[in-house]
């Protein structure tokens, strides 16, 4: 686990940037364990969707895996990232939200499309931390993440975009998910072409981004502006469980569209019935952490 010293800088660079890498977080065998269920899942095929599109490749995706593997369970309570995301976020106690598999094999044109976060979410408030745990070396050739350094801080949110656009509709704005005008939640949105403009003209904007290996991970700001290049090694993956964590302020919002509606019907998947508002006190998202007790594995 990081030292305190690295703990406190990587908050520090989150809160003014959107984003922090830390390094050697984790250990090699810990990271194996998890490329190993990974590969396992994704060879038994039953599980998660391609999100490459019409283009060359394949991003596996994931969602709530944890949820009913036990495997990825494990990895969430004994990587002891619960800890980590409460220091990030100044949390007194930390809830565990969901996890994303991703995984961008070589040849994937597919690009991770420029979007925040907490526009799929039902949830809102200041303390929420994504993790990003990279099980390969990753880089720009292979999609790793980028952001748009900042971008946190504008105050504005944009509608759902599409997961993934395609190098070959670069020149088109992208397609968003349609948010009707009669919705009454629909101006809560910015409604600028900044996405696009980015998209467009990424030279203009100032992008962070990292080199990153297994063991080290990236945090990021539900705000933060930010997508992944494709994977156009040949040779090189580019697997990655992405972790979401809620802190003390974090609250149920349910009053615009969100990816967890449309897995609402799900078979087996616990869809939380909370007040808009409420906090997030539901078994779909364990408490594993508090800044008193530190991890509450039977939590
Ligand atoms: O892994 C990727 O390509 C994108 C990850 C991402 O957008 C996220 O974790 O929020």
């Amino acid at each position: 686990m990081a030292a305190e010293r690295e703990l406190e800088k990587a908050a520090r660079d989150y809160r003014e940037d959107g984003a922090a890498v830390i390094r050697g977080v984790l250990s090699r065998e810990i990271v194996g364990e998890l490329g190993d269920a990974i590969d396992r899942l994704i060879a038994a095929g039953d599980r998660g969707f391609d999100a490459a599109g019409s283009g060359r490749g394949r991003f596996f995706n994931d969602l709530f895996t944890s949820l009913e593997d036990q495997d990825f369970a494990a990895f969430v309570r004994k990587s002891r990232l619960a800890r980590l995301a409460g220091k990030i976020m100044g949390a007194q106690h930390v809830r565990f939200f969901y996890d994303q598999l991703l995984v961008k094999e070589p040849g994937t044109a597919a690009r991770t499309a420029w979007h925040q976060d907490l526009s799929y979410w039902p949830v809102k408030g200041q303390q929420i931390v994504s993790i990003w745990v990279p099980v390969d070396c990753a880089g720009p050739d292979n999609g790793v993440v980028t952001y748009v350094r900042g971008s946190h801080n504008r105050g504005s949110m944009f509608p759902m975009q599409p997961f993934t656009d395609d190098d070959v509709l670069t020149e088109r704005a992208p397609p968003q998910f349609e948010v009707h005008t009669d919705d009454p939640t629909h101006d809560v949105y910015d409604r600028s072409n900044l996405l696009s403009e980015i998209r467009q003209h990424p030279e203009k904007f100032e992008m962070l981004t990292w080199e990153v290996e297994p063991g080290d991970v990236i945090v990021h700001h539900p705000l933060v502006i930010h997508g992944a290049p494709g994977n156009t090694s040949t040779d090189r993956r580019r697997r990655a469980l992405a972790t979401r964590w809620l802190g003390d302020d974090a609250v149920w919002d349910d009053t615009r569209p969100n990816f967890m509606r449309m897995m609402k019907g799900k078979p087996g998947f616990p869809y939380p019935r909370l007040e808009n508002g409420a906090s997030v006190d539901h078994p779909l998202f364990p408490l594993l952490w508090s800044a008193e007790e530190g991890a509450l594995d039977d939590a």
